[in-house]
């Protein structure tokens, strides 16, 4: 006999991602539409969106420009293999991507994910010394509290325990720089800290403990999201930058949440006149409605590969849907609409209302960090003695029951709208968080 389950709304087939599952199937919290600002729930309410869903949506919901691009490729060119085959609309969105990004990334490798990304980008740069007859150049460098997705490459060089503790020995050759959280010193800094730039001058010491020369590249989030909203310091990307410089070492910047004008401007590169050899990024690249990623490349990377003899294949890595026409299309009308309604200058526009918003929190309950750049906001709360995340999760809880979509990791509040939202909507955002800390235990 079949043990397939036909109820309708049995929720016990689908194991969720990164979710407590037996609590969420007590209590569901389903989603059922979306337009601009606002999510719509199985039971009816509307819910701000805080969150731009998981920092992807940043043009909001339903934006009619990508809903066509995506219902005309379906019935124009639903799939074309990816390998040794090709189709316009990748092109032209590599091309677009080019145009975006900081002067010298001129290529672009596709995926369907910020952790696929960063696994290609890891894979690019030993490859790339490789080469260039630099073999010895094995290592990869990430730091404490880094996420860099879930497959095994980005596990390896991310830093959040929990994320890596159960899944065996991940990569030999990696080593991580400390974070760069500073809260005795740095507390409510607003955008970037003061203090702590010297981090950085520990990638000199890793770098000499292992020889610089084994080094091949050193992943940081320009500014780290799921791990509680981390601002780099003032100074300290552009330390890293040189130390990169002066030892051979590849700068890769995870922009998988930084990019697509989180921060009022293109990319993190841009708002830190700051380049890396390589940026990662996926989310905000289709404005989360298709999985896509895109990996870009200085040219002399690229350029690189491409001495290999005719006809051979340069790099040996690729996926099913890479560069896939419907995520292309998707692709090619996000970057449009963020243009169209300059989305990019809106954020930065935005960007001092949102850090004053927010930081009109400090001194409520429970509050004992705020942080913002861009329209990203970080409010640290302190944790309830013995039961860490517990406090925050209750906030998460009670906002949604108010009709307020905000997301936490640790005791961290972690806020990220769409950059289409508009000040009434921070005022009720930020107005509701508030409330929530004066009632929550
Ligand atoms: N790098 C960074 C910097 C990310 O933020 C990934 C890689 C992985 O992307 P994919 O597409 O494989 O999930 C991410 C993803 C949160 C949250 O609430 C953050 C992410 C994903 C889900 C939740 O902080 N970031
Ligand atoms: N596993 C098997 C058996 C496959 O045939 C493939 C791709 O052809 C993969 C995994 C990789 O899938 P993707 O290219 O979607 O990452």
């Amino acid at each position: 006999m079949s043990n397939r389950l036909t109820m309708p709304n049995d929720l016990r087939a689908f194991w969720m991602p990164f979710t407590a599952n037996r609590q969420f199937k007590e209590n569901p919290r389903m989603l059922v539409a979306a337009d601009g600002m606002y999510y719509t729930a199985a039971d009816g309410r509307k819910i701000l969106d805080g969150t731009a869903g998981l920092w992807c949506c940043n043009a909001g919901h339903n934006r009619p420009k990508i809903v066509e691009a995506i219902q005309k490729q379906a019935a124009e060119l639903d799939y074309a293999p990816a390998f040794q085959m090709g189709h316009p609309k990748a092109f032209e969105l590599a091309n677009r991507l080019v145009d975006i990004a900081p002067k010298g990334m001129d290529h672009v490798f596709f995926t369907n994910s910020g952790s696929e990304s960063v696994d290609t980008a890891l894979k690019i740069a030993i490859a790339y010394h490789r080469v260039r007859g630099d073999g010895a150049r094995f290592r990869l460098i990430g730091r404490e509290r880094g996420y860099h997705g879930v497959n095994f490459g980005g596990i390896s060089v991310g830093g959040i325990v929990t994320n890596r503790k159960h899944f065996g020995t991940l990569l030999t050759g990696v080593d991580h720089l400390p974070h760069t959280h500073m809260p005795a010193k740095n507390a409510y800094s607003k955008g970037q800290p003061e203090h702590g730039a010297e981090l950085a001058d520990d990638l000199l010491k890793i770098a000499t403990l292992h020889d610089p020369s084994t080094i091949a590249a050193v992943i940081v989030e320009p500014v780290a999201g799921s791990t509680g909203v981390l601002i780099p310091p003032l100074g300290y990307l552009q330390k890293l930058r040189k130390i990169c410089d002066d030892h051979g070492i590849l700068l890769i910047f995870d922009e998988v949440i930084t990019g697509y004008g989180r921060l009022g401007a293109p990319f993190a590169a841009d708002y830190f006149g700051v380049t890396p050899d390589m940026m990662v990024t996926a989310k905000g690249l289709t404005n989360g409605v298709i999985p896509m990623g895109a990996v870009l490349v200085k040219k002399d990377i690229h350029d690189a590969f491409m001495s290999a003899p005719d006809g051979t294949i340069e790099l040996f890595h690729g996926y099913t849907y890479s560069g896939s026409p419907i995520a292309s299309a998707a692709g090619i009308a996000t970057l449009e609409t963020y243009k169209e309604d300059g989305l990019f200058e809106r954020a930065a526009e935005l960007a001092p209302y949102w850090q004053d918003a927010l930081h009109s929190l400090k001194g409520r309950r429970h509050v004992i960090d705020i942080r913002n750049l861009g329209l990203i906001g970080g409010i640290e709360l302190e944790p309830i003695a013995g039961k860490p995340t517990k406090r925050a999760f209750a906030a998460f809880l009670s906002a949604y029951e108010k009709g307020v979509l905000i997301r936490t990791t640790g005791d961290i509040i972690a806020l990220s709208p769409p950059l289409i939202i508009e000040k009434s909507h921070i005022d009720t955002l930020i107005g509701t968080v508030g409330d929530i800390l004066d009632h929550l235990d």
